[in-house]
């Protein structure tokens, strides 16, 4: 499956705007078959967006179930005899989709884009209805996790285990695309450096092929052509390679022809870009160079909007990130829209790139340690299920995201349970599965603060450890003292493992504007007091690689008493504003980092 693309033999059309809408409160609309006509008392409702900010009543905010979406669209005319798809690119958490009343397909998973063949459902020059059925219930066996609740004879209430608002809808664009029968249907490139000669080997596969040839011209950023060859399967070498490096996103364009004689019958472009990836020890090296990791655990999150798509707004993110010398982001808890990782390929972001596994640990939620009631675990809770699903999306997550010189490193759950037994076994298979599927990026789980050093059974599957860590916040609230003693010791232990660290949350609730001569938890000065002291321990480390505080900004939270307005341990606010530490961490990355905006 490839992104839709206008090239010399395809066109897409984007289906944004305002589609009708209808939440099925009732759970009625499959018996009644909604899908069967125009959607009856429908309101409008903006794609790309989650819904749930976009009305005024709580009642809807908190909505869980069926969420009805219908546009009609025009098919053109001229993509008569071409294969005719349709590209979701987030429907969270699983769709089903019509098309002129005819079902086409469905797909589980809100964070991975997902692809139907709607040909012999659409007539080019007429129009086609479309309806999407997209459904945002939390279960134990999907992907995250969340469980359904009724306690006194109330009305059921959706609960989940991950400290993030459940937004829900069309989270990013939907096409129409064409292209030919016979096309090119996926690519998979891995890059190397010879002396100063670049390797670039590329594998395409296509479908409805028969008799046809493969020909892949690569070309440089200003449109040169860098080498050619024929065939589905070849090295291609660049003489003076204009190498990716953090920080300067330097691509070619790998054009992928399917040929018939003189006549090129499919044509697709793939973005290139000519790095390495290796472990070495402690070591964590891009280009054979070794790289401190400097930047955040992000969310996509924006008032209003939700998780929607926004080109403007992931402008902004990127300026930010480049004002304070972030060189890397880890997309918590979910992998992030195609566009924002276009973007970290063409600027040089180093992105670790998680799966939607985050809650899969019943000792914590909503920010809070204590048990949710279940054990994590189980036939009735997480189950063989959950992990077939965990490893669909993994396969969904490296096809996707494969080719991405942006991608250093999957990180295959954030803070599952990995002291027990259960979790070792669950994340056994997944690990070899990564494995398999790319043998070319490091591995990790992000490991939470209850399987401390010597506890954690899933760690040792990994090439990266990834900690979150909260000591003077969670734990030794409001004493650095203590808290920096007690880290300095978990570190060490960490530490002697022989693996590169990556600190990927550490963080302080902080109210901007709150100022304390005498710095307590949720000031500003407690905060910059808060991430000092962090950094004294990481400095004491070699094996400490990059730091990711937590979080890049503030975000949406389900309600609790932990929570105010959501999660404050934004570095910045949640409209982007810099608080007092976003300055000393600009000051400190500016020495530190790999490749951040000033070098
Ligand atoms: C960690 C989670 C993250 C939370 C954070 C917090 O990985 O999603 O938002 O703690 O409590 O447990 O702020």
């Amino acid at each position: 499956m490839l992104r839709p693309q206008d090239t010399a033999t395809r066109e897409r059309k984007r289906l944004d705007g305002l589609w009708d809408f209808r939440l099925d409160r009732d759970a009625a609309g499959r018996t009644e078959r909604w899908f069967a006509g125009p959607l009856a008392g429908a309101a409008k409702m903006a794609v790309p967006a989650s819904f749930n900010d976009l009305v005024a009543d709580l009642e809807t905010r908190d909505f869980f179930g069926d969420l009805w979406y219908s546009t009609t669209v025009r098919v053109p005319r001229g993509w008569s005899g071409q294969r005719v798809t349709l590209y979701v690119e987030s429907a969270t958490h699983r769709a089903t989709v019509w098309a002129n009343g005819a079902e086409v397909g469905s797909h589980e998973g809100g964070y991975l884009p997902f692809e139907l063949d709607v040909t012999d459902h659409v007539t080019p020059g007429e129009e086609v209805r479309l309806t999407i059925c997209v459904n945002n219930t939390l279960s134990f066996q999907s992907i995250p996790p969340g469980v359904i609740e009724s306690q006194f004879g109330g009305p059921p209430k959706q609960r989940y285990f991950h400290d993030f608002f459940n937004y829900a809808g069309l989270h990013r664009s939907v096409w129409l695309a064409a292209g030919p029968a016979a096309h090119i249907d996926d690519v998979t490139v891995v890059t190397d450096i010879d002396g100063t000669t670049g390797v670039v080997r590329s594998t395409v596969a296509a479908s409805g092929a028969d008799g046809l040839a493969v020909r892949q011209i690569l070309r440089d950023a200003a449109g040169a052509e860098a080498a050619r060859a024929d065939g589905a399967d070849v090295s291609l070498r660049v003489e003076d390679a204009h190498l990716w490096r953090p920080g300067a996103g330097y691509l070619y364009d790998l054009e992928l022809q399917l040929t018939d004689g003189e006549t090129v019958v499919d044509s697709y472009h793939q973005a290139v870009g000519i790095r390495t990836v290796a472990v070495d020890g402690t070591r964590f090296l891009v280009n054979g160079e070794a790289v401190y990791f400097t930047g955040f655990g992000m969310h996509e999150d924006h008032a209003i909007v939700g998780k929607q798509h926004n080109d403007a707004l992931m402008l902004r993110d990127f300026a930010n990130l480049s004002w304070i010398n972030a060189n890397s982001v880890r997309t918590s808890h979910y992998p992030y829209s195609d566009d924002f990782m276009d973007h970290a390929d063409r600027v040089g972001l180093l992105v670790i790139d998680e799966t939607p596994a985050v809650g899969l640990n019943m000792s914590i939620g909503g920010g809070l340690f204590g048990t949710q009631g279940y054990t994590t675990y189980s036939p009735d809770t997480i189950n063989d299920e959950t992990q077939a699903n965990h490893a669909a999306v993994i396969r969904e997550l490296i096809a996707r995201d494969k080719n991405r010189p942006s991608v250093v490193l999957w990180s295959l759950a954030n803070e599952p349970e990995t002291e027990t037994e259960g979790g070792e076994e669950y994340f056994r298979p997944l690990f070899e599965l990564a494995r398999e599927l790319d043998p070319t990026r490091p591995l990790g789980v992000v490991n939470m603060m209850v399987a401390t050093h010597g506890k954690c059974r899933v760690s040792q599957f990994g090439d990266v450890l990834m900690l979150n860590r909260y000591y003077g916040w969670y734990v030794f609230t409001g004493d650095l003292d203590f808290a920096e003693k007690a880290w300095t010791h978990e570190l060490s232990g960490w530490a002697s493992e022989g693996k590169p660290i990556i600190i990927t949350e550490y963080g302080a609730d902080t109210i901007p504007g709150l100022h304390q001569l005498v710095p307590q938890p949720w000031s500003e000065e407690y905060q910059q007091a808060y991430y000092a002291m962090n950094h004294r321990v990481f400095d004491r480390f070699d094996a400490v690689i990059g730091e990711h505080p937590w979080a890049y900004a503030d975000f949406a939270t389900t309600s609790g008493i932990a929570r105010v307005d959501g999660n404050k341990k934004g570095i910045f606010t949640r409209d982007r504003q810099p608080k007092q530490v976003a300055h000393a961490l600009r000051t400190r990355w500016a020495a530190k980092s790999t490749g951040h905006a000033d070098e």
